[in-house]
């Protein structure tokens, strides 16, 4: 009779002999599968404006918008190289287009949020309906509405682009189609969207045009800024968010898109503010002002100091704490409306 073989090698031997069946064992995966805690893979990252802006600008040497048809540098997470991926679920780029250039019609299932970063005059197109673009201005394009985007202004104008392609393709449910007409007819006159739900009114029978994202497509800033400064006068300034407000779809007080939720705060003067950690890993976009940003994770720490048009991204669950000599506004995005959908948001506040 043969001995027994060596616990190991019986191990062995049974992988390698399922393994042409496609057979793995989990108990060889099983404690990186259910972390204790979310381990990601993605690192905190900070994209300086200053030394982004002359490759955005030599990329508008390089080449056309219409020939790009988006003229765009994606801003990738330095841990997910190649997946035009700045966290696991979301995608973040700048956006340039030039005074006189057109990006062509076209339309997908992905959600777009445009932040608009620098320059004014150019405009985006959605369903018939344009809305001129100025710094500060969140616009939306929902899922599968036909958008194009073109300039009419002098100066150069770039956006910041936020999508949800990493979960779309994770669900390989990605639809595109491009439009026979470079730049779609206009509908409606400039602001119709705006004047039906944008004054905390809604027209009393109405269909939600856009299903479940906002029929708002665009949030200028000079609202949310004056909220923002009659708020630090005069509100109670959380210790760690400062004075934060989440943008909403006013027909049901939820996030303006399904996949993405969207913030714009205040860090008053002199704010020192607490540590805190959530499940939603989000990119900023300095709006005005100064600060700095302490990060902590997986054994690692990071400290931004960030102004005006800088971008960074806080991954899910780093720990994470504000700070501002003389204020600052800051801008953001992530994918909580997912997380609250299947019950796994998380946040954490110390002290
Ligand atoms: C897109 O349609 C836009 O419409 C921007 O401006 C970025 C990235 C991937 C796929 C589609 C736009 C995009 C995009």
């Amino acid at each position: 009779m043969n001995a027994p073989l060596p616990t190991a090698q019986l191990r062995q031997q049974l992988y390698r002999e399922m393994d042409p069946l496609n057979l793995t064992p989990l108990w060889e995966v099983l404690h990186a599968l259910v972390p204790p805690e979310p381990a990601t893979l993605c690192v905190p990252a900070l994209w300086s404006y200053d030394a982004v802006r002359p490759f955005l600008m030599r990329a508008g040497e390089a080449i056309t918008a219409e020939e790009a048809v988006r003229r765009v540098l994606i801003l990738e997470n330095p841990a997910l190289r190649g997946q035009s991926a700045v966290t696991q679920s979301l995608y973040a780029g700048l956006q340039l287009i030039l005074p006189g250039e057109v990006a062509p019609s076209h339309r997908h299932t992905q959600s777009a949020l445009r932040f608009i970063v620098e320059g004014s005059g150019a405009y985006t197109a959605v369903d018939g309906e344009r809305t001129t673009m100025h710094p500060g201005d969140f616009i939306i394009t929902p899922s599968w509405t036909w958008h194009d985007h073109g300039h009419e202004g002098d100066e150069p104008v770039v956006w910041l682009d936020g999508l949800d392609i990493p979960m779309v393709r994770f669900f390989d449910a990605g639809f595109a189609e491009n439009n026979t007409s470079k730049s779609q007819k206009v509908s409606r006159i400039e602001g119709t969207s705006f004047a039906r739900y944008g004054h905390n009114m809604a027209p009393v029978r109405h269909e939600a045009r856009f299903g479940a994202t906002s029929p708002i497509f665009s949030y200028p800033y000079a609202r949310s800024r004056e909220a923002l400064e009659c708020l630090e006068r005069d509100a109670p300034v959380d210790d760690w968010d400062g004075v934060k407000l989440r943008y909403l779809n006013p027909l049901t007080g939820g996030s303006p898109m399904p996949t993405m939720a969207t913030f714009m705060q205040r860090l008053p003067a002199g704010f020192d503010g607490r540590p805190w950690r959530q499940t939603d890993g989000a990119v900023y976009s300095v709006v005005e002002g100064n600060g700095e940003a302490v990060i902590e994770g997986r054994g690692n720490s990071w400290r931004f100091a960030f102004g005006p048009r800088d971008h960074f991204v806080i991954p899910s669950w780093h720990t994470a704490r504000f700070s501002s000599e003389r204020g600052c506004v800051l801008f953001s995005y992530s994918d909580r409306p997912v997380h609250q959908a299947l019950g796994i948001h998380h946040e954490e506040r110390s002290s």
